[in-house]
């Protein structure tokens, strides 16, 4: 039986809002690709460059923070979890540094991390954060930090956070402000094997 007009059009009615909705979510799913990063002043000795690391249980914010090799900083770390958090910035091996190191503390009574260090070459920066407080410092990236394999991170390594996901990668930009070759990215080996903890620790 053909379909009144009356009735096509009102089917007609009800879908085109559906169609300009299915519009509107294709066009939100094309434009989620990386957003440009706005150029960057390099910081000086005299102007460090203002850099917020927010820790939370457990991850960072921003997902991925830029620095320019050589430039001044200042390191704002804000802890916003309930716990105390760290911010160790540095190539893999300073991160796998900071990770064994602090390993054997996982049984220690809640609180502040208990005194912990690594040899001086593998320190990266680190910045120890407890819950509610603001740490800044000021540190100048090493002007080869960009040469490192791997790439850098920001990571927490107080037992157990960085196979919760602490850690988010560093982009290195060029003092001209614009990023200056692609970011390290979850494929690392540092990565892989966080994942991998985390996952055994979940399935324990
Ligand atoms: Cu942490």
């Amino acid at each position: 039986m053909p379909t009144p007009p009356g009735a096509r059009r009102r089917l007609l009615g009800y879908a085109a809002p559906a169609l300009a909705a299915l519009a509107i979510l294709s066009a939100a799913a094309c434009g989620t690709g990386p957003a440009d990063t706005p150029r960057i002043t390099p910081g000086t000795s005299d102007h460090p460059r203002t850099v917020i690391v927010i820790a939370r249980d457990y991850t960072f914010e921003p997902p991925v923070v830029d620095l320019v090799p050589g430039e001044t900083v200042l390191v704002q770390v804000v802890n916003g979890g309930l716990v105390t958090h760290e911010a160790v910035v540095g190539p893999s091996p300073v991160q796998d540094a900071w990770e064994a190191a602090e390993a054997p503390t996982a049984s220690a009574p809640p609180g502040p991390t208990p005194q912990v260090s690594v040899e001086p070459d593998l320190a990266g920066l680190r910045i120890v954060v407890t819950s509610g407080e603001r740490e800044d410092i000021a540190w100048t990236v090493p002007p080869s930090a960009a040469g490192d394999a791997g790439g850098w991170f920001v990571g927490c390594h107080i037992p157990g956070h960085w196979a919760q996901g602490m850690v988010v990668p560093v982009r290195f930009v060029g003092s001209d402000g614009l990023p200056l070759a692609t970011l390290a990215t979850a494929s690392g080996d540092t990565l892989r094997t966080a994942r991998r903890e985390g996952r055994s620790a979940a399935s324990r």
